[in-house]
Parts: C-alpha cells; structure tokens; sequence
C-alpha cells in the first residue's frame, strides 16, 4: 500500500509512502482515490491531513509512466475527486511540492508548508504542460501574473516567499504533521474558503499578456513547452474553468508525445543516474569535511567558491603573500556578484568569505581531506605542487588535478599513493558551470573514484567521467566543431552565416562568437602543445588571426570587428581576406542554414562515436550531459547523440559519407557504423 489513513480525533490524517520521491503512479493515484472515497463516507471525520514519508512531498507524475498509455485513475480526475471531496483536505509539504504533487495541493482546500520546503511547476522542464490543472487553479489562488512567471520558467519558489504570495496558507515551524492537523482543527471554526475551480482569476491588464509572451519566447528560443504553457494561463483567465481544464490537458497530451518532450525525459534520467554510475555501486566514497584548492586565479576562485558552497571550511594556497590576497580578492568578486544578483545575501557572502583560509604554506593543509590543485596548465609546474602535497598531506587524503589537456597519468608521476589522486576537469566559471569531468588515471583507486563522484553531488554538478585523451570527452568535440567551422569558411560560407545557423539550431551561441568571448589565444596554446607532440591541428585562419593579435572581444577584434566598449560583433575586413587567402583553391559553394549545421555536428557525432569506441566516455549519455552541461547544446534536442539516434544513425553515416567525397569530414568511423547496423548505440536508451 502506498497510502495509508489513520485518525487525529475528527481529523484524518493520508499518508503517502512511495519512495523514492512519492511520485503519482497508478497505484497511488487509485490508493488516494480510495481514501477520499473512505473519508467521504465516515461521519466522525471533519478534516483530511495530507502529508507525505521519506523526503519530500509528492515530487510530481511519474516519468516513468510518460511513454505509456495514460491509465486511469487520471489526475486530473484525482485532484477533481479530492478538490470535492465532502471535507476540506489540507496538504502538509515538505521537501519539494512539484508538477503534479503542486496540483495535487491545489486540489486541497489549504496548503501548509515547513519553511525548507519548496513548491513549483516544472513541467516545461520536461517538454510538456502541467496536465491536471496547475495552469487552471494556480492563476485563480495567486493571480494570472505570478503563475505564469511559474508555468514558464518551471522554477520553484521556497515556502516562505509562496506564503507572502498566498500559494501556500501558513508556515509550520514544529513538527509539519501536528501543525497540520492544528491548522485544520482550527480551520474548520471559520468559513472555509470556496475551492479553486470555483474562483474566478483575477484580472490583468489587457497589455501583459503580449509583454509576456514576447519575453517568454526570448527566453524559450525554440522550446516549445512555455509558450504552450502561456497560452494554457491565458486560457484559464479568458474561458470557464472547464474549458481552460480541457485546453489544458489537450495541450499536455500534445506535448507529451513530441519529440522535445522525449529528449528532455532522456536528459532528466541521464542526469539523474549521472552521480551514481552502476560501475561504481556498493563502492563507499571517503568523507569530505575539509577541502583546499592550491591557486587562486579565475579558475582556483570558482572552485573554492564551488567548495564554500558547498558548505566545506576551505584553504586557500598561493605561491606569495601577494597571490594570496589577488586569490581572495577574486573570491570576493565572485560572493559580491552573487548578492547584487540576488543569489545570496551579504550576510552569507560575508560568511562565506570567512570561512576561507588563504596560506602560502603548504603545512596548513596536514589534515585536509580534499585538495584540488588548479594552477597555471604546465606539467612541471603542477608536478612540484603534487610533490609538495605528498609530503604534507594524510596518505588518505583526496588529491586532484584540475586540467581541461595534460594528461593526469603524467602529472600523478612521483606522487606517493598514487591510489588517491585522480583529474577534475571544471568548466569556467567554475562556480557557475554545472559539469564536471572525472578523470581516473590506472592506480586511481575505485574508492577515490567514488569520491569524485559524491563530491560533485555535495557541489550540486553532474559528473561525467572520463578517460584520458587530448581534451578528455568535451574539449575534443569542441576541436572538432571549431575546425568543421573553418572547413566551412574555407569553402564559402561566412562567420555570420556560420554562427547564425548554430544560434538556429539551438546553440546560445555560434562557434565565432564564443571564440571572441573566451579568447582565441588559449587555443593557440594549445595547438602549440598539440604541434610539439607531433599532430597537425586544423586552425588556418585562427592561426593567422592569432599572429596579428586578433585574440577576440578582449583585444578589440578576433573573428569579428568590436568597436571600443561594444560587444556587437561586426564584419570584418581583415578576417574577410584571410579566409579569401586560404581558401584559394578549395571549391566554393552554397551553404543553406541546415547544410551548415551537418557540417558541424554529424562530425562532433562522429568523434563522439569515437570516445565511445575508445571507452573514453562509457555512455552515450555521458556524451549528451557533457555537451549539455559543458557546451550549451540545446537541452530540447536531448544532446549531441540523442540528436543524431532521432535523426536516424543511417542518415547520419549517409551524409557524413557525402561530406567525406567534399573533403569537408572523415567517413563514419566503425562505432558509428556499427551503431548504425544495430540502430543504436545500445548501451543505454540514447
Ligand atoms: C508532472 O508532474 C506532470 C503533471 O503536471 C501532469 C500529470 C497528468 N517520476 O533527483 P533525485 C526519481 S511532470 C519518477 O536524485 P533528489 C529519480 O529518477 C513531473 N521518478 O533526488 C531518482 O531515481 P533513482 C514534475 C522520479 O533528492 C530518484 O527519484 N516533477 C521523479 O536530488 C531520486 O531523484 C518533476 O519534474 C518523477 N517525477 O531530488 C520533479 N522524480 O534513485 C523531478 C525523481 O532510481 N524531480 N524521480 O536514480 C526532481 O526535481 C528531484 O527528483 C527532486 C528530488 C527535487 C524531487
């Protein structure tokens, strides 16, 4: 049983029990119908408590159940059965009240909430609408404005500001269960208030619904979902309760089959089976109380500021007094930025800051159990810091490299037990970029593996691991992209033209633009590193750009023209005739939005196929949480090799075929090809 009742006096109190985070299957929806149905029939209860076991209130519908047929009972039909249920039920939350849990609240006649709780809407999230009223009862409890600021971000608001905004009726500070039941005890002395569906929806000005949805269709770019969610408020405002119920639900049922909806369900497991890898089950990780980060540049700063976060007292190391205080200066920076923006407040930021120690000896860090050392990327450099940390630290403690391209077997040489070292490679802005790669050398023990891992849950990343070759998973697509993208003005089409059809396929950004952003000199470093081991990296025009000091935005002009204290990119002359200069001899063409896009990203799938065939990366998943969570590869599509199963592995090999006879890309590599032969790339649905 999924639901259990027992008695407070008058009151009832429904218990749900469905771990993990009580999600409404079909058991538990026909479990709570069966509850109304009993309490509707017994006389000696006045009042219903709804409250949930485990961790959190009802976290929503169960996903799982998405690629199925709908089975009743519905619920929408559930929170319908409880909104008239013949005694006013009152939901008592914590944890999170999401999607379908939120509705099922709405369908209480009261809601009370523990402050730490959370309550939200994150259907768009996943492709889709709330399905069972949210966008109908919502917008007539807190009125058109805020609901449909909820419905189309999907992001949940805390207890207490829900309270000022009369989502939620009282805050209980003791025990939520007693509270609840007092609440109701109390409640049922006064006139209770009409339910939901028979309120009306407050009015808004004519103007906010055209205001609104030009917003939210900036910030969706091509995710479907929040404008259907829009429109499903604005339903609710404009018709009666029961038409806006139908609109609602045909919209969700539209939305739940399409294929944004899908990708987004691929990534909402992926994400989630992430920090746990199966390989790496029964395997304890070690304890992490205390952490140190050796450097304090841009780097350094947002890992500790990542660690502070977390909550962990950290040393700061640097080489010198001066470098001890830049490091903290930047730490500053970063904690300042997050309370103008609202994030924390300066109490925390102060408090955050405290926690920090910034040292320039190396003997503070004795009894740390996690250092991270993130200074300049040169081997001999980090190779003296991992010999100085051998001699100090416990021989238990956590030891990691964070480099984004040398090689963490060649940095682990000389450390004493190697068994305890492993690479981290963070994405900058540290402290803001949710990915992490995980690089295991051969002696990484699987205990400091886990380690890595349980450290990205306490850092609230998604982690992804990693073996070892030139950019580990993610900057080795990138290399591709970024020379796919020269291929492709070797041979006709422009920057703009390039970078427009990567922005209309989904990307934030194209790959000119980002290059102005971040710098094109970090690249050329490290086509230099990749030219002393004896490769050939494929960068003519970046190169050339680079000997004239064209490192991007920072130096006035990179790919594009920047006129002084403008970020707008403008064409450039200049790069107009380098490209004109080496492309002399390769033939021109046409390039269409579309043929653009394939010139990019069936080559990325390609290399990506190779990293699977190599074990670099272990899943297809991986591939797609890196892109994601690393590159900006739009969510909706389910990243790059969910992208390219939905296109069709065939279509893919076909065109990267056609591609090949150009010149413009490699044939499909064997992974791919076999992939192709058995439809997928069957390690996990893709
Ligand atoms: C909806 O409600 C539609 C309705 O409007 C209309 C219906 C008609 N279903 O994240 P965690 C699993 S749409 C099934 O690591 P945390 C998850 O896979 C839904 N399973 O925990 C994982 O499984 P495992 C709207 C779910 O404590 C385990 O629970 N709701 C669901 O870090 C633990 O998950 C949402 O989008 C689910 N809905 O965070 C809420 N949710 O242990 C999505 C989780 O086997 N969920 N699982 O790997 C969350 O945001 C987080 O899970 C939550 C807990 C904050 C609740």
């Amino acid at each position: 049983m999924t639901v259990t009742v027992k008695r407070d006096g008058d009151v009832a109190v429904v218990t749900i029990d469905n771990p993990p985070v009580n999600a409404l299957s079909q058991t538990l929806r026909q479990d709570l119908w069966n509850a109304v149905e009993t309490l509707d029939a017994d006389p000696a209860v006045r009042a219903v408590v709804l409250v949930c076991e485990g961790r959190t209130f009802i976290a929503g519908a169960d996903v799982n159940e998405f690629g199925k047929p709908p089975m009743s009972p519905h619920l929408p039909d559930l929170v319908a059965r409880i909104e008239t249920a013949a005694k006013p039920w009152v939901a008592a939350i914590h944890g999170n009240a999401l999607g379908g849990g939120l509705e099922v609240a709405l369908g209480c006649r009261f809601r009370v909430a523990v402050p730490t709780a959370s309550v939200g809407l994150p259907e768009v999230r996943l492709g889709i609408v709330p399905g069972a009223g949210g966008t109908v009862r919502l917008p007539r409890l807190i009125g058109p404005a805020l609901a449909a600021d909820m419905v189309t971000t999907g992001i949940p608001v805390p207890a207490t500001k829900a309270r000022s905004q009369g989502l939620i009726d009282a805050i209980v500070e003791g025990d939520l269960e007693r509270g609840a039941i007092d609440f109701a005890r109390a409640a049922l002395d006064q006139t209770l208030p009409l339910p939901l569906c028979e309120r009306s929806v407050p009015n808004v000005d004519l103007t906010f619904w055209e205001t609104t949805r030009k917003a939210v269709a900036s910030r969706a770019r091509r995710e479907e979902a929040p404008l259907r969610a829009l429109a499903c408020v604005r339903m609710a405002a404009e018709a009666d309760f029961n038409t806006a119920m139908a609109f609602e639900r045909q919209t969700f049922l539209d939305l739940r089959g399409s294929s944004q909806a899908g990708a987004l369900r691929h990534v909402f497991f992926a994400e989630r089976a992430a920090p746990r890898p199966p390989e790496l089950a029964g395997i304890e990780p070690r304890r992490i109380r205390s952490a140190a980060v050796i450097g304090g540049g841009t780097m350094g700063a947002g890992i500790a500021a990542a660690l502070c976060e977390a909550g962990l007292p950290l040393t700061l190391v640097e080489r010198d007094s001066e470098a001890v205080e830049r490091g903290l200066s930047n730490l500053r920076t970063i904690f300042d930025g997050s309370v103008k923006r609202g994030k924390i407040s300066s109490e925390t930021g102060a408090a955050r800051l405290s926690s920090v120690t910034g040292t320039t000896d190396y003997g503070q860090l004795a009894g740390c159990d996690l250092v991270i050392e993130a200074v300049f990327e040169d081997l001999d450099v980090k190779r003296e810091v991992f010999s100085k940390l051998s001699a100090v630290c416990r021989p238990d403690a956590l030891l990691a490299t964070n480099t984004s391209y040398l090689d963490p077997e060649q940095i682990a040489v000389g450390i004493r037990h190697p068994e305890r070292f492993l690479g981290l490679h963070f994405f900058s802005p540290a402290h803001v970029m949710k990915l992490l790669e995980i690089v295991p050398t051969a002696r990484t023990a699987p205990a400091t593996l886990a380690t890595g891992f349980a450290l990205a849950r306490m850092l609230n990343k998604i982690p992804v691991r990693s073996g070892i070759c030139d950019g580990f998973i993610g900057n080795r697509i990138l290399k591709v992209t970024r020379a796919q993208a020269e291929r492709l003005l070797l041979s006709g089409a422009t920057p703009q033209a390039v970078d427009a059809a990567m922005r209309a396929f989904g990307l934030p950004m194209g790959p000119f633009e980002a290059q102005d952003l971040g710098g094109l000199d970090i690249a050329a470093f490290q086509r230099r590193a990749a030219r002393t081991r004896g490769e050939t990296p494929f960068a003519p025009v970046a190169e050339r750009l680079c000997t004239l000091e064209r490192f991007g935005q920072k130096s006035g002009g990179g790919w594009y023209d920047y006129a002084k204290g403008d970020r707008t990119p403008k064409s450039s002359e200049t790069v107009a005739n380098i490209i004109a200069e080496e492309a002399a001899g390769t033939p021109q063409k046409p390039w269409d939005e579309a043929s653009i896009v394939d010139c990019i990203v069936l080559p990325m799938v390609n290399e990506a196929s190779k990293i699977l065939g190599e074990k670099v990366a272990l899943r297809a998943a991986d591939i797609d949480l890196v892109e994601i969570h690393g590159y900006g590869f739009p969510r909706w599509r389910g990243g790059l090799m969910h992208y390219a199963q939905e296109r069709g592995l065939d279509e893919v090999a076909a065109k990267l075929d056609e591609l090949a006879l150009q010149g413009l890309a490699d044939t499909p590599c064997d992974r791919l090809v076999n992939a192709v032969r058995a439809t997928s790339y069957g390690d996990e649905p893709v």
